[in-house]
């Protein structure tokens, strides 16, 4: 049987019902699965916040015996490893289902192709691929860790009028208003971890959690650019870092000296174990390569990465090619005299970036820009 519109229809209904969990069950991604008898919907999950059960084992139970002969529709190709439950393709076989169609394949390597294999010796007809672009970036934070062994990174920038994204030594400056920091505030809720760099980490002393409603326990790990360990104690962040954790990613050992002045190493011992005493992990990684500390993140199992400053921090992330997404907002305030200048703006958006939606949030707008996975 060829793919048809009603097969692109289920399958984008299943992409929506995957972003209910978007964010929320790592190290799994957040899967949507559809069974569907005569065009009907007599069962449909996502993936359980604990990253189990998959999608598929809630909606066949949902389904029961009305599975047999029905077509299931997947957003990413059904399991085919044992996990804490038996592979989600051997569900299928068992409750009787007579077709699958797929979005995308699963690049873990336990998986990868053998889940599409099982359901096909088992007689059953599999499509792949239905609605695959749409598919991939409702995965994008899984398929790039699981491709690219690093998170899917989203930088965030909020622009004033005039190509601003602060004022010096004034601390935070609000750039843009309550419906788009709402908005900042759902972005984070379904993102592993965010990160900063020290200076922002100074003069915002910014909590980087997320407080809307319903959200609060959403908050992401929150990570700090600070290569000398000059975060201070009494900052917001190490003040909850028992609640939310927060990582400092330091120089390694004897590399300070060249990059940040001299600093003794008893005196980076010092404040590492006084850090580390409020609660704070510091980890020894080169902050000048963020490659070298995304893959460390990887192997953590975050699977996204919101980079939400400041300048310097993004230009880092910029340069090394390691952004997939930037989210900028552009607000009508003017900042003026001692501003600090955006590292970019609507104008010098990096090659490889498509321009993929604009949203206005009250009198604020934000354009979205995303590099291919
Ligand atoms: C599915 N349906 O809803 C999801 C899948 O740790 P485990 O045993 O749960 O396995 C994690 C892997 O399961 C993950 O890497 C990916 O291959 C797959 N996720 N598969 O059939 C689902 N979330
Ligand atoms: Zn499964």
């Amino acid at each position: 049987m060829s793919i048809t519109p009603h097969d692109e229809r289920f399958m984008a209904a299943a992409i929506r019902l995957s972003r209910w969990h978007l964010g929320r069950t790592a190290t799994n991604p957040s899967v949507g699965c559809l069974i569907v008898k005569d065009d009907v919907i007599v069962g449909r999950a996502v993936t359980a916040l604990s990253g189990r059960p998959h999608a598929e084992t809630q909606a066949l139970a949902e389904a029961g015996a009305l599975a047999r002969g029905a077509t299931a529709y997947v957003t990413l190709e059904p399991c085919s490893h044992h996990g804490k439950t038996p592979p989600c393709a051997e569900a299928l076989i068992a409750y009787g289902v007579a077709r699958v169609v797929i979005g995308v394949t699963d690049p873990d390597p336990r998986v990868s192709g053998r889940g599409i294999a099982i359901l096909r010796e088992a007689g059953i007809e599999v499509d792949a691929g239905v609605l695959e672009a749409e598919g991939r970036q409702s995965l994008a934070a899984y398929l790039t860790r699981q491709t690219k062994n690093r998170p899917y990174v989203t930088l965030k920038l909020a622009v004033s009028a005039d190509g601003m994204i602060g004022r010096e030594g004034a601390g935070q400056v609000a750039i843009t208003g309550p419906e788009a920091r709402a908005q900042v505030q759902a972005l984070r809720a379904e993102t592993d971890a965010i990160l900063v760099g020290i200076g922002t980490a100074i003069a915002d002393d910014p909590l980087l959690t997320v407080r809307s409603p319903g959200l609060e326990s959403q908050s992401p790990i929150r990570i700090v650019l600070d290569p000398s360990l000059a975060l201070p104690l009494t900052s917001k962040l190490v003040g909850t870092a028992r609640e939310v954790p927060v990582i400092v990613v330091a120089s390694e050992e004897g590399s300070l000296s060249q990059i940040e002045g001299d600093i003794a190493s008893t005196e980076m011992d010092s404040r590492r174990e006084a850090l580390e005493a409020a609660g704070v992990e510091a980890v020894h990684c080169n902050p000048y390569h963020p490659e070298v500390l995304l893959s460390a993140l990887a192997t953590r199992g975050i699977s996204s990465l919101l980079v939400e400053g400041g300048a310097k921090t993004a230009r880092l992330f910029l340069e090394a090619g390691l952004v997939d997404r930037i989210q900028l907002y552009q607000a009508p305030v003017v900042i003026g005299e001692g501003g600090i200048e955006s590292p970019l703006d609507a104008t010098d958006i990096p090659s490889g970036f498509a321009h993929t939606g604009t949203l206005m949030f009250g009198g604020d707008r934000l354009d979205e820009y995303e590099r291919g996975l």
